[in-house]
Parts: C-alpha cells; sequence; structure tokens
C-alpha cells in the first residue's frame, strides 16, 4: 500500500487537520474511537493510505500534531474525534512563536524540530512503501509559517524522492489583522519554492468572500473557512489514495 503521513503545525494547521481526519474517519466509515462500523466494504479498502492499523480493531490516522504552543492540541484532545490520534504523535512546546517566522524556524522550533522528526520516522518506519507526506499550515503566524518550512526542509532531505506536499493558508487582513503576517508568509514562500514538491494554497481573503457571498453566511468562523479547506484536501487526495502499487 502507497500510505501518506499527514503533519499539521501550528493552530492554523491543527485546525484544519483536525477537520480533514474527522471527514476521512466519515468516508472510511470510522467513529470517534477509531472503530470500523461501516456499511460498505469498499471503504475498508484503501484505508491503510491515511490509517495506521492499532490493537483492538481501532485504525490510527497517520498523523503528527505539532504546536510550540498547548492551546489549540488541548482543545484537539478534548473535542469529539481527539481519542483517535496516537497519543506519542502529540509533539508540543511551551513558549510559542509569538507570530515570528524567525522564531519557528530558527530558535523556538529548532528546539522542537527533533522530537517531530522522531515522532515522523517512526511512521515512516511502520509504512509498507510510503508516498509522500504533506504538511497543513497557516504561512501567517510564527510556528506554522517557521517551524513548518523547516519541517519541510528536513523531510526533503531526508526523504528526497517522496512527494513533499504542503497545505498554507495565506493571510489576509479581512480575518486577521496582524500586521506581520505578510512578512512571515514572504519568508515562508521562499521556503516552500525550494522545497515542496506541491503546494496547495488556500486565500483566507477569498475562503471568507465564498463564505459571504456565496454560501451567505450571515457571520463566518474560522469553522467555516475550515470546512471548505478539509472538503477540498480530501477531494484532492483521492487520487493520490487510487495511486495503488
Ligand atoms: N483558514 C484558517 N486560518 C486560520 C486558522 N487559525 C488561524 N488562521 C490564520 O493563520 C494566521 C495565524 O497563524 P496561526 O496558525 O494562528 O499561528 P501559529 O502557526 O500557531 O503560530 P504562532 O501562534 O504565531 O506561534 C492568520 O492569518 C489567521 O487568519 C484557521 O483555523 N483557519
Ligand atoms: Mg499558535
Amino acid at each position: 500500500m502507497r500510505e501518506i503521513i499527514n503533519v499539521q503545525v501550528g493552530q492554523c494547521g491543527n485546525q484544519i487537520g483536525y477537520k480533514l481526519w474527522e471527514i476521512l474517519c466519515a468516508e472510511h466509515g470510522l467513529d470517534q474511537e477509531g472503530r470500523y462500523n461501516g456499511s460498505c466494504n469498499s471503504q475498508l479498502e484503501k484505508i491503510d493510505v491515511y490509517f495506521a492499523e492499532g490493537a483492538g480493531n481501532r485504525y490510527v490516522p497517520r498523523s503528527v500534531l505539532v504546536d510550540l504552543e498547548t492551546g489549540t492540541m488541548d482543545s484537539l484532545r478534548s473535542a469529539p474525534f481527539g481519542k483517535v490520534f496516537r497519543p506519542d504523535n502529540f509533539v508540543f512546546g511551551k513558549c510559542g512563536a509569538g507570530n515570528n517566522w524567525a522564531k519557528g524556524f530558527y530558535t523556538n522550533g529548532c528546539n522542537l524540530l527533533e522530537e517531530v522528526l522522531d515522532a515522523v520516522r517512526k511512521e515512516a518506519e511502520a509504512c509498507d512503501s510510503i508516498q509522500g507526506f504533506q504538511v497543513a499550515h497557516s504561512l501567517g503566524g510564527g510556528t506554522g509559517s517557521g517551524l513548518g518550512t523547516l519541517i519541510l526542509y528536513h523531510l526533503q532531505e531526508e526523504y528526497p524522492d517522496r512527494i513533499l506536499s504542503a497545505v498554507s493558508v495565506f493571510p489576509s487582513p479581512k480575518v486577521s489583522e496582524i500586521v506581520i503576517e505578510p512578512y512571515n508568509a514572504t519568508l515562508a514562500v521562499h521556503q516552500l519554492i525550494e522545497t515542496t514538491d506541491e503546494v496547495f494554497s488556500f486565500d483566507n481573503e477569498a475562503l471568507y468572500d465564498i463564505c459571504f457571498r456565496t454560501l451567505k453566511l450571515d457571520t463566518t468562523t474560522y469553522s467555516d473557512l475550515n470546512h471548505i479547506i478539509s472538503m477540498t484536501m480530501s477531494g484532492v487526495t483521492t487520487c493520490f489514495v487510487s495511486l495503488d502499487s
């Protein structure tokens, strides 16, 4: 089977990632504990691409969850699907990156890097024939943009012949007003050009407009934006999944 490993970094990356796994669990007929209770055998056919088989008939997402602060991780753990993730795959620091790309790439992020790569390595070693990696992150904050691109850089060095894709959320002043976000995004894009094979970029401003103009929502939350992103991600990766060996 050609497996994919997902790495979700920072607040935005983790929130998008969580939504993605919710959708993937529904597609494969898995409940909140990762147990199969679907109705159609084809749901189990390609399940190994995204899920590893764990003890007690449970399927575990092949995903590493990374953040330099604990807030988002804590809320994911207590969310309905929080228990499907492997507890060892939550890798987090305590100091944050303060919306600063350089802190994520050079200082605070660097300190956490080995732990992240260890978790990814463990997942990769358990794979049969790994297809590639996907990293979900935002480009506006410090952790997602800085540590996210640092992880991509090292994945490219360690697995040069595997597909490396990124799901990157571009900042918009309509959604977040922090003035240094365009700088973080510029520095991160510079890295993405060098390291990744494909970048699926989502513009928060365009997503916001879709929610406001097309879907006619009165108030738009991150959850609405993330729903569009995760639906797209699961759609885009469907063709990866059929690239069976
Ligand atoms: N679409 C979407 N964008 C988000 C979400 N959360 C944050 N953002 C955007 O991401 C940027 C901020 O990045 P975060 O992901 O919060 O930052 P971080 O990676 O955790 O980094 P630091 O908190 O600075 O260490 C802003 O442009 C936000 O608008 C989300 O759930 N969905
Ligand atoms: Mg954060």
